[in-house]
């Protein structure tokens, strides 16, 4: 049966690259989501991500409701909390945040999460999430109270990505955190894809089709983006299908 995981691990056997724009429910007004999902569909976005540090309410489900009326691209859940967490989304990346050692964001609100999860039919897909320093101090860094990496001990980012996939994960996801000022380098995706064979996501700070050509050639296989489409929605024009 095809899953979401399997159309991902096919993509990569095929040599394409994934793209995840995310979507905050609490920056994105309802009411322009028709005329952003729109663009969205002209470009080279194979994912929708929805989520973000702080969501209020069941402002995900509502959001989630209103992107599937627009797309028929899959949606997953990339949730700061267990509040947004719902049905109506296709998937959820699972994340453990293995580079930090809270144990709320390492199995904690995981655990909390099950009630929940066990009445959706959510795909849910293991990631160990990797906060990596980013020039700034972000919203994960806060939320979570934990430190990210830093790029200068690119062993012990190499060993935290080693020590997820050996636990079963199946996704590598490599964070700068969601508006840093650098993304995470080039040196340190080849680094990282050279010793892993799980895929590896690469978000936080990606502005450019430079930037973001520059992360697919060191090894990514699939890039998330944020706010550079929150800021100025013309970014898609950039990257048309
Ligand atoms: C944040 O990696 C994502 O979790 C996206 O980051 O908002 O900086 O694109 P940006």
């Amino acid at each position: 049966m095809d899953t979401i995981y399997t159309n991902i691990q096919s993509s990569i056997l095929r040599g394409d690259k994934l793209l995840s724009v995310l979507i905050d429910p609490d920056k994105m007004p309802l009411a322009n989501t028709a005329n952003f999902i729109s663009k969205l569909n002209q470009s080279v976005t194979t994912h929708i991500f929805v989520g973000g540090s702080t969501v209020e309410g069941n402002a995900t489900e509502v959001l989630v409701n209103e992107i599937k009326k627009h797309t028929n691209l899959p949606i997953l859940l990339f949730p700061g909390d267990v509040n947004q967490i719902t049905d109506k989304a296709d998937g959820l990346l699972f994340l453990s945040l293995i580079s930090g050692r809270n144990p709320e964001y390492l199995i904690g609100k995981h655990v909390k999460s099950i009630s929940k999860l066990a009445k959706t039919q959510l795909e849910v897909i293991s990631t160990g999430y990797i906060l990596i320093e980013g020039g700034k101090e972000t919203a994960v860094e806060r939320e979570t109270n934990t430190k990210p990496l830093l790029i200068n001990n690119i062993q012990k980012i190499i060993d935290t990505a080693k020590a997820g996939e050996l636990l079963g994960m199946k996704l590598i996801y490599l964070e700068a955190g969601s508006g840093a000022k650098h993304p995470v380098a080039g040196d340190i995706i080849a680094k990282v894809k050279k010793e892993i064979s799980i895929p590896i996501i690469v978000g936080g700070g990606i502005r450019t089709k430079q930037q973001l050509d520059q992360a697919y050639k060191a090894g990514a296989d699939w890039v998330v983006i944020g706010t550079a489409f929150e800021e100025d929605e013309s970014f898609f024009d950039e990257l048309r299908s």
